[in-house]
């Protein structure tokens, strides 16, 4: 006989109905303790689906390998479940809610045959805010709970709150036999429920993250009147103590972690700035009763991708994760500790790659090419606690009043450093017309241009037409929205900016902005710095770069709108008449 903690009835039977389905030999309730952990962390390394690294140099560490075809997002396996598929919109992959609950079913059935069901009772945001929201979720994984105890607020306190008639989103997780052929990540916003099949990718099995925090939430927060946004959430802190906080959407892989962590850079330094990180991924804003934006990070870990972050890219996320980290696809070395390309360490003598395959620097497959010791989206799972620039406000449950929303994306050629839009309307322009450019570290054509509204494309719940509306609400003290982009090249095709530390030159200018402080330059697609307005003390940046920086040529932007137009056609009759309307002032500004 288990004993149920919890008269929540909802719950209780639903829980009876998922386990009817899959079967689990026995169901198991997470209540978040020390000592749960180190049992759970013993049968994974038991199992082998978790490998102790060497406790001295990586204390509470350790390190995981996923099935050799499930290493990131799935998104053509993704679906918005809504009753009406016009309710998906163009950009999301739909399924009947009957015909995907009858699909998953097959898959489902009898997939935790000889497992353990494990209860997650979790929650988005500090136990017990207004803003916070509940989820429970089933898994078959200890790599999940592990993870979610990281990554979410778990246990016996959530449970708790949610009391016996709480509301929470039911999240269903197996990995049945990780087989591509039957994975499937269901999202059931009408129901509030999310089904994730045959797969042991965080994004994809750590519901609380993507699924509930961002499309879900997406959904729920459209019906009740807030924002559930793909954003870090930083403060600036300038020498009086003054903290100015900020949130900033850029697609994946475009730097959202080393920006919120950023460490003010040499020439800087002496006016006495720090960064708070608040969050690096997600961000909840509502519009409070002062008028203005506020926002929180839901999550209470950071999932970031390990190859490329080493101590000039990000000095606080190498400190964060010296301990209690769970490593995923990276090399592993012989004295257990844990190796990637792009990081602080000299290249091992040997190790075991992210296959689980004996590797030697060099090695090179049957076609000649490297093998890689860690997958490029191998991760880290650590406590967002242990950054050494964690903000308080991370436990607050009002969190921060934004300041400025900025929005970026690699564009090679076309977008300027940084502008500002006119005003919210055009800013949320600026943000729907987001787009990169491919580099040579992705599949496809280089250089070609991938929309990403709000980097919220594989992330929305709903019709985006809808949600540009949504975003559209006025407020009455918004953020300035602006526009930056690290990766302008010059002729040669070298970056023209530096980037990492230094983009708090651009900051400055951003917050500065933001109080009035200064003037800029009014140019058509928005307000650009005077060249003498960002401060370069103790940069050695030629003054032909800035230039360059800032140059807005017509011709690009003509033909950048064009391909605006043909994005925006998709939409159909959903696309707001706002936004035609920032099309049509642009394309006049333009001629
Ligand atoms: C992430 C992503 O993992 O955006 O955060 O892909
Ligand atoms: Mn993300």
């Amino acid at each position: 006989m288990i004993t149920v903690p919890t008269q929540h009835k909802e719950l209780k039977e639903w829980i009876k109905k998922m386990a009817e389905m899959c079967s689990p030999s026995r169901i198991v309730w997470i209540n978040g303790t020390e000592e749960e952990k180190t049992r759970l962390e013993k049968e994974a390394i038991s199992t082998g689906e978790l490998i102790e690294l060497n406790q001295q140099k990586l204390p509470g560490c350790f390190y995981h390998r996923t099935a050799e075809n499930d290493v990131a997002r799935t998104e053509h396996l993704t679906y918005i479940c809504s009753k009406k598929q016009e309710n998906a919109g163009p950009t999301n992959n739909w399924m009947s809610p009957a015909v995907a609950y009858k699909k998953a079913h097959g898959i489902f059935k009898g997939s935790m045959k000889g497992r353990t069901m494990y209860v997650i009772p979790f929650s988005m945001g500090p136990v017990g805010s207004p803003f916070s929201k509940i989820g429970v979720e089933l898994t078959d994984s200890i790599y999940v709970v592990l993870n979610m105890r990281i990554m979410t607020r778990i246990g016996t306190e959530v449970l708790e709150k949610l009391g016996k008639i709480g509301k929470f989103t039911k999240c269903l997780h197996s990995k049945a036999d990780l087989d591509i052929n039957k994975r499937l990540i269901l999202h059931f916003p009408e129901d509030n429920t999310i089904w994730s099949v045959g797969s042991g990718y965080g994004g994809n099995v750590l519901l609380g993250k993507k699924c509930l925090s961002l499309r879900i939430a997406s959904y729920l927060a459209k019906k009740e009147g807030w924002m559930a946004e793909h954003m870090l959430i930083m403060g600036i802190e300038d020498p009086n103590g003054h903290i100015e906080y900020i949130s900033a959407a850029f697609p994946s892989a475009c730097g959202k972690t080393n920006l919120a962590m950023l460490i003010p850079p040499e020439g800087l330094k002496v006016k006495g700035y720090r960064i708070w990180t608040v969050g690096d991924d997600i961000a909840w804003m509502r519009i409070d009763t002062d008028g203005s934006l506020w926002a929180v990070n839901p999550e209470a870990g950071l999932f970031g991708v390990a190859p490329g972050t080493n101590t000039k890219t990000n000095p606080n996320a190498m400190a964060t994760i010296q301990k209690n980290t769970i490593f995923t696809n990276v090399l592993l070395t012989p004295d257990k500790t844990v190796w990637w390309e792009g990081g602080d360490d000299p290249i091992p003598e040997e190790g075991i790659d992210w296959k689980g395959n004996p590797w030697k620097p060099g090695i090179k497959d049957k076609d000649g090419k490297p093998i890689l010791g860690a997958h490029p989206n191998a991760r880290f799972t650590a406590p967002a606690k242990q950054c050494p620039s964690i903000s308080n406000r991370l436990e607050h449950h009002h969190g921060v009043k934004i300041s400025a929303i900025v929005f970026g994306g690699k564009r090679t050629r076309l977008a300027p450093l940084v502008y500002q839009s006119f005003n919210w309307q055009h800013g949320v322009y600026v943000g729907a017309t987001m787009a990169s450019e491919r580099t040579a570290a992705q599949v496809g054509k280089q250089g070609e241009v991938r929309r990403d509204p709000m980097a919220m494309l594989p992330f929305c719940g709903y019709h985006m037409g809808e949600y540009f509306k949504h975003l559209g609400k006025k407020m009455k003290n918004p953020p300035k929205i602006f526009h930056v982009n690290w990766f302008r090249l010059d002729e040669q095709g070298k970056f023209l900016w530096p980037g990492f530390g230094e983009n708090l030159r651009v900051l400055e200018w951003i917050i500065a902005r933001c109080n009035n402080k200064i003037d800029a330059v009014e140019t058509a697609i928005g307000y650009t710095p005077k060249p003498e307005d960002i401060d370069m003390t103790g940069l050695d940046l030629p003054a032909e770069n800035m230039k360059k920086l800032l140059e807005i040529k017509r011709d690009d932007w003509k033909e950048e709108i064009k391909d605006h137009w043909d994005f925006f056609y998709t939409f159909g009759t959903k696309l707001p008449k706002e936004i035609l309307e920032e099309y049509e002032a642009l394309k006049q500004r333009l001629s």
